[in-house]
Parts: C-alpha cells; structure tokens; sequence
C-alpha cells in the first residue's frame, strides 16, 4: 500500500467530526493503537479472514468473562507490575517486599478477624498449613492495624464464589494485626491453578505453544495506616511451575517455604490427625509517599452478590 494511504486513514480516524470534541488522552492512546495494528496488518499481510476471526475471538473473551485471565496470560498484569516497580524506584521507594499481580479472582468484603483465622470450611481434605508472620515497615518496625486480605484455591485449584461447589468465601479472610505486627492463620494448602481448558485464552495460549498454569500460590493484599498498599503473593517451593507460570507472577523473594510436620507429638499438639504444614513469612511495607501518584490499583472487582453461588 502506498505509505500516504495508511498515514491519511490513521489520520481521519481520531479527527474530531465538525463541532464535536476529543477526549484528548483517549484519542492519543486509541489513535496510537489502531495505528500500530495498521502496521501490523500491513506488514505481516493479514488476511480479512483473520482479521475477523480475531474480533470474533475478542467477542469470546468477554463473553467468557475472560479479558481479567487474558491480560495476565499475555504479560500485561505484569507488565503493569514492573511499571509501578519502576515508578517507586526512581521515587525512593525501596525495601518493600515485591508486588506481583493481583489476577482476576480477588473478592472485596471476606469476613474479618483479628490476629488469626481460619480459612477453610473443613470440606476440603487437603494438606493442613498454618501460615504466620509479621507486617513490617521496611525499618522492620511492626504495622498496628494492618488488615491482612488473603484469598486462595482449594485443593483442585478453584476459588469461591467462582466455583459453585465452595462455600462463599471460602479460602478468603481479612485479619487486622494487633501491635506485633502477627499474622497467622490455618488454611489447607492450595493446588496450582489452570486456566478453562474450553476457554478463549487457552485456545489462545495454544496456538503459542503454551501451557496455562500457576503454580501452588497464595494472594495477599496488605492496607495499613501510613503506609503504601501491598498486592502480592506467595508461591510455594517445589512445585513444577513455580518457575513456568503462564501469568509470569512468580518473583524470587515470594516463594515460601513449607515446613512439614509429621512428629506424633506436634500433629496431636494441634488436635490434628495428620501431619501439617508451616509457612512463616513476613511482609514489609513502604511508608506513604507524595512521591508517587498511585497506591492500590483502582480495577472493576467482582461483587460477590454479582456471581451466582448456588
Ligand atoms: C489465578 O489464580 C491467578 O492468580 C491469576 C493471576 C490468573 C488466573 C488465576
Ligand atoms: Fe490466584
């Protein structure tokens, strides 16, 4: 195509019609954005079968509610991640334990305890953990009143309230923090997640060649008084993807180690009858800044009255 063509089209499409007016930030990103795929679509001569059938596939997606599985999946989340990273950075704001994504099955309003909790409902037979550890200030001093969101899968690696099967939050509970800084909690360790095997964004991710599976992890969002909102999760050792994770989350510093217990005398000390795991981890948060102009992420979240629980 002759280069003037495509310039003079791009041009057109974010022309304001006579006496109409431009969201001016909205016409830079779209008007840069349909440019690049007229590139695209020039460059690797794509077909108009193709091009429709990638709207028909966009179309899927939301249909599917699946755009929240897809922005991970192709490096978006955390690409968003290492932005923030950066941002804080060149602020002077180091020394906090590393974000990674909050992925698409955060639930606001679980049920709030102080100091400790326990998660599950006693349904799942998986392994039990007890999770603890403190809520620093990156000095290591302990944060009074830090409320500790935690939500994690079950067993087969499904979360509630999007899996009818569970309980309403079920594997997701707040805790405040007394003035140590402690945490803790009992839950059942969780499996690793797999995106629908039916879905768009696994049709997708197969045709790249890819997997789409987590490994074994655990999210927590930590908000406390004076300081920067944390959204980050655990990942547990040894699982076959803790290194592979199709939403590319996994961060050195977050993987946690699991203890196993399994002394008669420590699994009858926790009125068990089996052995159990420990995982002791601890959380540092920088302290509230003007120097940088975001904290927690401001994203749609699913209400829980919004998803059929039966
Ligand atoms: C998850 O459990 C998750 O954490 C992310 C990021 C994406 C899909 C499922
Ligand atoms: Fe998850």
């Amino acid at each position: 195509m002759q280069p003037e063509h495509l310039t003079d089209l791009i041009e057109k499409v974010t022309s304001p019609s006579d006496g109409l007016a431009a969201n001016p930030r909205v016409s830079e990103v779209v008007g840069r954005i349909v440019k690049d795929l007229f590139h695209t679509i020039e460059d690797l001569d794509v077909t108009p079968e193709e091009f429709w059938s990638a709207m028909d596939y966009l179309r899927d997606v939301g249909t599917n509610n699946e755009f929240g599985l897809l922005a991970p999946g192709l490096g978006f989340e955390h690409l968003l991640d290492l932005r923030m990273d950066e941002a804080e950075h060149a602020a002077g704001l180091d020394g906090a334990t590393p974000r990674t994504i909050e992925g698409p099955l955060f639930v606001p309003g679980a049920p709030k305890s102080k100091g400790d909790a326990r998660l599950d409902d006693g349904s799942d037979e998986g392994d039990v953990v007890f999770m603890s550890g403190r809520i620093l200030s990156t000095d290591g001093t302990p944060i009074d009143g830090a409320v500790v969101d935690v939500w994690h899968a079950n067993t087969r690696g499904l979360y509630s309230i999007f899996d009818s099967d569970q309980t309403p939050y079920n594997l997701r509970r707040k805790i405040e923090t007394g003035s140590d800084g402690r945490y803790a909690f009992r839950s059942i360790l969780p499996s690793g997640y797999a995106c629908p095997p039916n879905g768009p964004t696994q049709q997708l991710l197969d045709q790249l060649g890819r997997h789409g599976n987590r490994p074994a992890h655990i999210h927590i969002m930590v908000e406390a008084p004076d300081h920067r909102t944390l959204t980050t999760q655990i990942n547990l050792d040894g699982d076959e993807y803790l290194n592979d994770d199709f939403a590319f989350a996994t961060r050195e510093e977050l993987v946690a180690v699991t203890v196993l217990h399994d002394d008669p005398a420590d699994i009858e000390a926790r009125g068990l009858t089996a052995p159990f795991y420990t995982i002791d981890f601890d959380f540092n948060l920088n302290t509230s800044s003007e120097a940088v102009d975001f904290d927690r992420v401001d994203r749609a979240r699913v209400e829980a009255q919004m998803v059929a629980v039966v």
